[in-house]
Formats: structure tokens, sequence, C-alpha cells
């Protein structure tokens, strides 16, 4: 990890044992603890620490925490149904919607209250979400897919608040091992935020209605700075993505093709190619990519997910490999990343 060349002023997670989450913070502050671990527990503040476990993992070696620290000093909280943390530039809120027979409404509500809540305490540029929904490709109650149902509190939820599809910030949207669906966010006080699309994918707020009944809502990355003027310094949040062009999956069934296009769409969507359209000065490639999560839904197909990986990331890379299901049923992996 190369954590010295990160400006203090944005934000950092490090890859970790969840049995040295203490060890590795170098004398930073603690903002949040994720533990990707073998059971979904509720967020909550532990030892002044916010703390979520999300039931990723099938067994303890899998087990890994992504730890965000800061050099500020951190406050912690709990607002309804959101656990938080935040140290006067940026905010960690995390939420849970327990095991239910319909999500959507659950969704808007812990939606609300954590939108609510960083309008509240004032981090008002949200630019990072994750969501692990548990049965993500099994139906609800009514026969609706349970991400679909999800998508649909969400996009009720950001309806609510006036978010326009131009605010929406990149995501992830994964299956998860059980727990009802997780969430944490990320959201800034000053920080500049670009959503960014891929010229070669049908933004997923556009997609069709062939995906459900409402669209998936977050961008394909968010470009986060210090300042809006500062279009070289900043980082980008590359969302989970996935062997989609346009709006159609591609390559059912052929895991090694699915692994070149999920690849090929991270490549141009963070090269200088795509990033001119926003007026952000980079050129980055996959090498530059960190704390990756590589999300695999059959558990066989691990191995030769790893090599194509080390094809193509730096060597000096955190990578999370984790078996879980991808919300298209046709879909065999899906990857996220940060270019720090
Ligand atoms: C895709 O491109 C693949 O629902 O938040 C990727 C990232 C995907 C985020 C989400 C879904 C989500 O549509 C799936």
């Amino acid at each position: 990890m190369t954590q010295e060349k990160r400006p203090a002023d944005l934000p950092s997670a490090i890859f970790t044992s969840p049995y040295d989450v203490t060890g590795t913070m170098s004398g930073r502050n603690v903002l949040g603890v994720v533990n990707f671990t073998t059971g979904c527990t509720g967020p909550r503040v532990e030892d002044s620490r916010l703390t979520v476990d999300l039931h990723m993992a099938h067994r303890a070696d899998e087990e890994f925490s992504e730890v965000w620290t800061t050099d500020r000093p951190v406050e912690t909280g709990v607002h309804r149904q959101a656990a938080y943390a935040h140290d006067g530039e940026y905010l960690l809120i995390a939420g849970r919607i327990p095991p239910a027979g319909r999500y959507a409404e659950g969704t808007s509500a812990a939606y609300c209250a954590a939108l609510e809540l960083m309008e509240g305490l004032g981090y008002k540029n949200c630019f990072r979400m994750w969501n692990f929904v548990g049965g993500i490709n099994g139906d609800n109650a009514d026969g609706l897919e349970i991400y679909r149902d999800f998508c649909k509190g969400r996009a009720e939820a950001f309806e609510l608040f006036r978010f326009g599809d131009l605010q929406v910030p990149s995501a992830t949207g994964i299956g998860s091992l059980g727990g009802g669906i997780a969430f944490y966010f990320l959201a800034g006080r000053s920080a500049a935020l670009t959503s960014i699309e891929n010229s070669k994918q049908v933004s997923a707020y556009h997609y069709p209605e062939q995906y459900g009944p409402r669209p998936p809502k977050f961008a394909r990355a968010t470009y986060l700075s210090a300042t809006h003027t500062d279009r070289t310094g900043g980082q980008l949040y590359v969302a989970g993505t996935a062997s989609i062009r346009g709006h159609e999956t591609c390559h059912e069934g052929d895991l090694v093709k699915q692994m070149e296009l999920s690849l090929e769409n991270i490549s141009h969507l963070i090269s200088r190619d795509n990033l001119d359209a926003y007026e952000v000065d980079r050129d980055a490639g996959l090498r530059d990519l960190d704390n990756i999560k590589v999300y695999v839904r059959r558990s066989e197909d691990v191995p030769t997910v790893r090599r194509i990986c080390s094809e193509h990331f730096s060597p000096a890379a955190s990578v999370a490999y984790l078996n879980v299901d991808i919300c298209r049923s046709g879909l065999l992996v899906e990857i996220e990343g940060i270019v720090f």
C-alpha cells in the first residue's frame, strides 16, 4: 500500500485482517471499520468506532476488514437505523434493512434516514455508496427480483431528496450471503464531486424497463477533489463494473470474456479519452487501481479470476475476492476500485 502519496485532505482506506485493525493505523484515527465476514450485524458504534459486519465471507479464512482512516478527530453517532462517523470533512454512514418479504419501502426509509443525516450534519456531497443485498437474484413476496425491489426503493428515496441523475454517486449493488440489505455511504462537506459516465455504456439510470420497474441509480465513477478547480489531484471512485456494453449483458456463460470486458470497461472509464469530457485531467489505467474488490459468482472461477487480475493490476494493489451473487443473473464477475 502506498498511503504516503494520498493527500491528507481526501479519505483513505486499507484492507487488513480483522484481527489487526488497530495495528495497521499508524497513528491515524479510524472513521469506520467495515468487516467482510461470516455474518451480518446491524451497524453500530463499538469502542467509539463505526463498525458494520457484512455477510460476505463463506469461511473465516476469507474474512477481511476495510478500515477508513483520517488525520482529523472523529465523532460518532446513531440516527434511526443508521450509525455514522465524521471528521469535519468526511462522513461515513452505515445502515441495514433486516430480512423481509419486500424491500422497496424499507430501502427507501433507510436511504432517507441516511440522506437526512447527511443534510443535517452538512455533508451534502455523497460520492460513494455500497449496497450488499441478501438473496439478490431471488424473488420477493410479490415475485419481483430482490435486486429490482431494492432499485425501486433506492430510486424513490433519491426522488424524495431531489437527487438528479448527475448527483447520484458511484455505487456497488452486489449480492451478500444474508442479513437483508446492508449499506455504507461516504459523503464530503467541502470536497468537489464530478459524476463520470462510460461513453461505451448506457448510464445505469437510463437502463430500459426490461431490467426492472426503476433503473439502478448510480454513476460509473465519481471524481473527488479538494476543490472544483483541482482537476488533477483528486481520487476516482470506480463503481461496480461488469460485462455490459450499451445496456446489454455480454458473453453469458464465458468467464474469461466477461473478465476482459469488465476490465476494458474500467480501463476506458478512467482513461483520458473518457475523462476529457468531464475536464478531469487524468489518464489512469488498471495499474493505478487500488482497494479493488472482485465479486465472483461461482467459487470454482476464483482461481482463473485471480490469475487474470494479477496480469492487469499492480502487485502493490490491495485486491479482495468475494464469492457472492451479482445483480444480473447472467453476470459472472463484477469489479470495483479506487484510483487514489
Ligand atoms: C451494471 O453495470 C452492473 O445497483 O448499485 C454495478 C454497480 C451494478 C452498481 C447498483 C449495479 C450497481 O449495471 C451492476
